[in-house]
């Protein structure tokens, strides 16, 4: 049989993957096969995991699957929320700039097909989120940067507008009289939103969108809008996302690295806590100053999230209900 008959067979039955062997990535049935199925309950759909405390957003997203809509679709929405809040200072309008006084943005998305779109450093142009979609949907490539991509998006009827708030722009101009550039940990519990969502086919999308580290070098890309790095999709396996240090995420490649944990596998939690242990476990690696998240699901409807330092949170929705839960954490000293 081959593989996704199988996992096809196996959705459709009722039966779930919990351990998926590596030996299970041959196209052709092996012994292995058979030992890899155990029965769990019922997909948990649809469902909705999003990074840090996005109520509005999570609930946005769920309500576009409730109403029968595609992941792809509740992902986008989902984004579109923090995008259009001004006081979020770390996605979209409203975020903090770089140290050129420029607010730049990052975005990707990734569907069920397994296609992905991203833009990276826009200017002027809120929902980025959308653009990403639309490279994805609308050209023969994947990533569009910088005055392209802004150009791309107004080609596309996206509106040009001023990012930097009063807000932002007054704590850049505080920022700037000492100009010491050093990653926050966020204790605010709000910043970039990475999401995943499973819709009622069972389907899985993904989509990350931030303003990236405040007062960044201009020109510099994080992990959001880079796929494997700020987000990941398999729909046949799950997804993952992260927030925090993007130079950490994208080092170990660190949302492709969750989903390939759970194809061997590990559960979503088991992956997260992997994946932050590959970063913190490098030798003589100092991570006192830096915070990285993760969140994970799969296609069981299965979720994880974890974090090198307290503070990082995430909202889920699932079973009709929205809630923010407390990530666990590995700096536990
Ligand atoms: C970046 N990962 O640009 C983003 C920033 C972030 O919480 O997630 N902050 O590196």
């Amino acid at each position: 049989m081959k593989r996704r008959n199988f996992i096809k067979k196996a959705s459709a039955t009722g039966l779930g993957l919990v351990a998926v062997s590596s030996t299970f990535m041959s196209c052709d049935e092996t012994k292995e096969d058979k030992k890899i199925v155990s029965p769990i309950s019922e997909v948990i759909k649809p469902l909705v995991i999003a990074t840090w405390k996005t109520d509005l957003a999570v609930e946005t997203a769920a309500a576009v699957l409730e109403k029968g809509g595609t992941a792809l679709e509740a992902v986008e929405q989902g984004c579109r929320i923090e995008e259009a809040n001004e006081k979020g200072q770390s996605v979209g309008k409203g975020g903090l700039p770089d140290r050129d006084g420029d607010v730049t943005l990052d975005a990707c998305i990734m569907n069920e097909k397994g296609d992905y779109g991203a833009v990276l450093g826009v200017k002027n142009i809120k929902h980025v989120i959308s653009v990403a979609r639309k490279v994805m949907e609308a050209t023969p490539h994947v990533m569009l940067v910088g005055v392209g991509a802004e150009k791309f998006a107004l080609s596309q009827g996206f509106k040009r507008e001023n990012l930097l708030t009063e807000a932002s722009k007054k704590a850049w101009e505080k920022w700037k009289i000492k100009s010491e550039y050093k990653p926050i940990i966020n204790i605010e519990n709000h910043d970039t939103i990475g999401m995943l969502a499973i819709d009622k086919k069972g389907n899985i999308s993904g989509a990350c969108t931030t303003s990236g580290l405040a007062y960044k070098m201009a020109g510099r890309v994080g992990d959001s809008p880079i796929i494997g790095g700020g987000l990941f999709v398999d729909n046949e396996i799950g997804g993952a996302s992260a927030t925090g240090l993007g130079e950490e995420v994208l080092k170990t490649v660190g949302s492709f690295l969750i989903v390939e944990l759970m194809r061997q596998g590990k559960s979503p939690q088991e992956a997260c806590e992997e994946a932050i242990g590959r970063i913190v476990n490098k030798p003589g690696k100092d991570f006192t100053n830096f915070q990285v998240g993760y969140i994970a699901v799969n296609k069981q409807g299965q979720t994880g999230a974890y974090s090198i330092h307290e503070w990082f949170s995430y909202n889920i929705y699932k079973n009709k209900k929205n809630q923010n839960i407390k990530s666990d954490y590995f700096n536990k000293v």
